[in-house]
């Protein structure tokens, strides 16, 4: 850093509190201002770290600007808001986002060069806000973006957890998970809210009233505390929040006569308890002491977060009816994880508020709406009733309540579907484990149910809820995913966006990403080809940069990089890719020198966390970093073949990888995977896809074109049937495919027992599960479509055309069409512009 003299020159920058200025040499003063007045460290240093949380507080000003202005418009125009629950945001860094919204860049970059910064360098400083695990939290970020520019009356409510999702260290034992502190400091962007607090009640009791209502009582009672995050929209005024509520226990529940009695744990049980709810993302689930943590967690957004709106409602204008509640609130459901919401918002209304149960169930079936995002049996949500009861009293009856009258429903109306009640009502009470179905209470209480790629919806349709369409004909829809346009290619990639506005002549891609379709007559033109290439270029040179800092593995920028990141999970078959690259590797070392220099050198990237406890994914780690240091130190083969297992995958690595990527895999066994979005990501930087016929990639090939994607793999009707040939003993492997575990099995890449791993791909034997994800009847159409890769790459003008078409027809999967479909089809809002 050039930050040798910074405290000097910070010396001679006057400090001024002036948020707004545009000027570099006022931005500079508002920075120096808050090095000085706003200090967390010691006045002498003004190294990267402080000059990154100075500029990030300075930033934040503009912010708050802008926020209350919404904020106070909002209130005014009184609009119907969406509040979008989610137990995870992965929002990833704020400071380039923020700056490029508020269109101040070059101002900040000249503002920290006067004093002796780099704007990249200090944007580097920032930790990410890791509160998600993958796709659906980063959906969940990209959805609060493109509501913020859409000018949405809208709103994220969350969790402010501690300690976000972990950070992976590789080392020869593999995957290893380390507390990821992103508070470890402070977080310049959030804004706690003392004046928002509401109790959010645990354990006790149900009071029947004299009457005959009902009030929950008793147990242990928790504060929510409201921190907000700004989410500015890209080039407006508008700025919403995203609510992240804390827990903490209230003075009372200190004991102090017991600490006066030197029992100090004691004393502070309750407040120790408290904090607890907030501590981790995801606490592990395979204790029964997990399973309870998780749901308190998930009963704490609901509850703080209904209580808030219904304030808000009655704030807004006073002496309003009820029923005119779904018409200013809608809430949107990101998974199961928020299911609480619906017995939640039914006894506020009935046992806070006073209403009947009539009237109750009516407005909560207006307001609420569901995403589905899986059809994994093992994620979805299922919660033990005796937990529940212990839990939440009162929401158990009132679940048992909804359970009793849509089984009557049912019976009274649809007496064809009788054989089916059993697994379409609520309680599953199979007497050995009663459980809550989450998904079977969403889809019964919500007005509509969405899921989030074309073919995902197809099989909710046609499978998980075809029952339920059959008797409510209109209630499931499709929203296919998207991603914002923003960071996943103005800010991650200026130079491929540079070239992007040039040829378009407008940079109105950047919230009209159908204008990208404006490219493709320009596909085949020399001039637009070199430039592509160039940006191309530099972005895999500042990705090879990367990857040797964090790996000591050197790269050839000349060579195809190949990028697989995403959690690691059987079903997205990072297994698949290895197997691949294994036996490209044992083919390349069978070759002679000659033979060798004709084919098209590779780098293979694979990044991604596992599960702590998810063991076959930590050992697809550990053989991916097995692989890596077998080939990269390999003399014969090692400038044809790199494989690299990229630590610590996450938003800002990705935004890194994104744009240097020319080849991408989604790979996942047809069926599986409901959408995918990195897909998306990787799309509209000019990266061409190698994939199976799976979630969102259906969609991206029919919009880029059917030869512009490398397909291969059996589809998502063959697979029951191919998993039941398997099990009969009807499939015969190919060669290819057992020489590549037989490989592995020999020891080539060191001496862990790969074994289970190799037997979970056999036929019933051992640990194996007959190769339930199909990896083996798949392999060879995989090997085959690599080969039609390699061939591609070599005819470099038909790679460069191919890259352009990938970017011009990835329109579709803009957040903002999304999130406007959304709006209009599920929640019914419009635009409220802050003037
Ligand atoms: C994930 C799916 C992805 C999808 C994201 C966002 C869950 C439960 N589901 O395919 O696996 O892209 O959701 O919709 O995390």
């Amino acid at each position: 850093a050039n930050g040798k003299n910074e405290a000097a020159k910070l010396a001679k920058i006057p400090a001024a509190a002036n948020p707004l200025a545009n000027e570099p040499s006022a931005i500079a003063s508002n920075i120096s201002y808050h090095v000085q007045y706003s200090p967390h460290f010691s006045p002498t240093k003004f190294e990267p770290e402080q000059a990154f949380f100075a500029t990030a507080e300075s930033v934040r000003d503009r912010l708050i600007q802008q926020w209350n202005e919404t904020y106070h418009h909002f209130n005014k125009v009184d609009p119907k808001q969406t509040y979008y629950l989610s137990m995870e945001f992965l929002q990833g860094r704020t400071l380039t986002n923020a700056i490029g919204s508020l269109d101040i860049q070059n101002a900040y970059a000249d503002a920290l060069n006067n004093l002796g910064h780099v704007l990249e360098e200090i944007a580097e400083q920032e930790k990410d806000a890791a509160l998600g695990n993958g796709g659906l939290g980063r959906l969940a970020s990209c959805f609060l973006d493109s509501m913020a520019t859409l000018n949405l009356p809208a709103w994220g409510y969350g969790l402010r957890y501690r300690y976000g999702l972990f950070k992976q260290k590789i080392t020869k034992q593999g995957q290893e998970e380390v507390a990821e502190d992103w508070l470890e400091k402070f977080s310049p962007w959030e804004v706690v809210r003392h004046d928002v607090v509401f109790p959010v009640r645990f354990f006790g009791s149900v009071m029947v009233n004299p009457n005959g209502t009902r009030k929950w009582v008793g147990g242990e009672v928790v504060q929510a505390v409201a921190y907000d995050i700004p989410i500015p929209g890209y080039k407006t005024k508008n700025t919403i929040s995203l609510r992240l509520w804390d827990a903490k226990a209230s003075a009372e529940d200190f004991n102090l006569f017991q600490f006066n009695d030197g029992q100090y744990e004691s004393a502070a049980q309750l407040h120790s308890r408290a904090q607890q709810i907030c501590t981790v993302l995801y606490p592990g689930d395979s204790t029964e002491e997990g399973k309870l943590l998780r749901l308190k967690q998930q009963f704490f957004l609901c509850s703080a977060s209904l209580q808030d709106m219904i304030l808000r409602f009655k704030e807004r204008k006073s002496g309003r009816q009820w029923s005119e509640f779904p018409s200013k609130v809608a809430v949107q459901l990101n998974d199961t994880h928020p299911t609480l919401a619906i017995p939640e918002l039914m006894r506020l209304l009935m046992d806070e508020e006073g209403l009947g149960w009539d009237e109750a169930w009516d407005i909560t079936t207006r307001t609420v709406a569901y995403t589905n995002h899986t059809v994994l049996p093992e994620a979805l949500e299922k919660w033990s009733q005796a937990v529940m009861w212990k839990l939440l009293p009162r929401h158990m009856e009132i679940i048992e309540e909804i359970d009793k009258r849509f089984i009557a429903m049912v019976r009274s109306t649809r007496s064809d579907l009788e054989s089916k009640i059993p697994s379409m009502c609520i309680l599953d009470n199979n007497p050995k484990k009663p459980v809550v179905r989450m998904a079977n209470l969403c889809v019964v209480s919500a007005h509509t149910v969405n899921g989030v790629a074309q073919l995902h919806s197809d099989i909710l349709k046609a499978d998980l809820f075809a029952d339920y369409v059959s008797l409510w004909p209109n209630k499931l829809q499709n929203k296919t995913n998207g991603i914002t346009p923003r960071r996943w290619l103005r800010f991650c990639n200026p130079e491929l966006s540079k070239i992007i506005t040039k040829w378009l002549k407008t940079d109105q891609w950047v919230t009209n990403l159908d204008l990208l379709v404006g490219l493709r007559q320009f596909a085949d033109n020399t001039e637009l080809q070199a430039e592509w290439e160039s940006a191309k270029m530099a972005s895999k040179k500042h990705l090879a940069d990367y990857i040797w800092r964090v790996t000591g593995v050197t790269i050839d920028p000349n060579s195809l990089f190949d990028i697989q990141v995403k959690r690691i999970h059987e079903y997205k078959r990072q297994l698949l890719n290895i197997l691949g690259a294994i036996y490209r590797y044992k083919k390349l070392k069978e070759m002679s020198p000659q033979e060798r220099k004709k084919t098209t050198p590779r780098t293979i990237m694979i990044g991604g966390k596992a599960f702590a406890t998810y063991t076959n994914a930590k050992r697809i780690v550990k053989l991916v970093n097995d692989v890596g240091e077998v080939v990269n130190t390999d003399p014969e083969v090692n400038s044809y073949l790199k494989v690299v297992f990229v630590p610590n995958y996450n938003v800002s690595v990705a935004e890194l990888l994104i744009p240097g990527s020319e080849l991408s895999q989604h790979i996942s066994t047809a069926g599986m995977e409901a959408s995918g979005t990195s897909n998306m990501k990787f799309s509209l930087n000019g990266c061409l896809i190698i994939g199976t016929l799976d979630g969102a990639n259906v969609e991206i090939r029919q919009e880029i074109g059917e030869e512009n994607f490398f397909l291969f793999g059996a589809v998502a009707e063959q697979v029951p049937k191919l998993r039941k040939e398997r099990e009969d003993g009807l499939f015969k492997p190919d060669p290819r495919f057992e020489e590549a575990k037989q490989f592995i099995r020999s020891g080539a890449f060191g001496s862990y027992d790969y074994n289970p791993l190799l037997d979970s791909l056999e036929g019933n034997t051992g640990y194996g599960r007959g190769d339930y994800f199909l990896v083996g009847y798949d392999f060879p159409s995989y090997l085959e479509a690599q080969d039609r890769v390699d061939q591609a790459y070599k005819d470099r003008k038909k790679w460069l055309k191919m890259s352009i078409l990938s970017t011009a027809g990835s329109g579709k999967f803009s957040s903002d069409r999304t999130i406007a479909q959304y709006a209009k089809e599920i929640w019914n809002i419009t635009e409220c512009r802050t003037a």
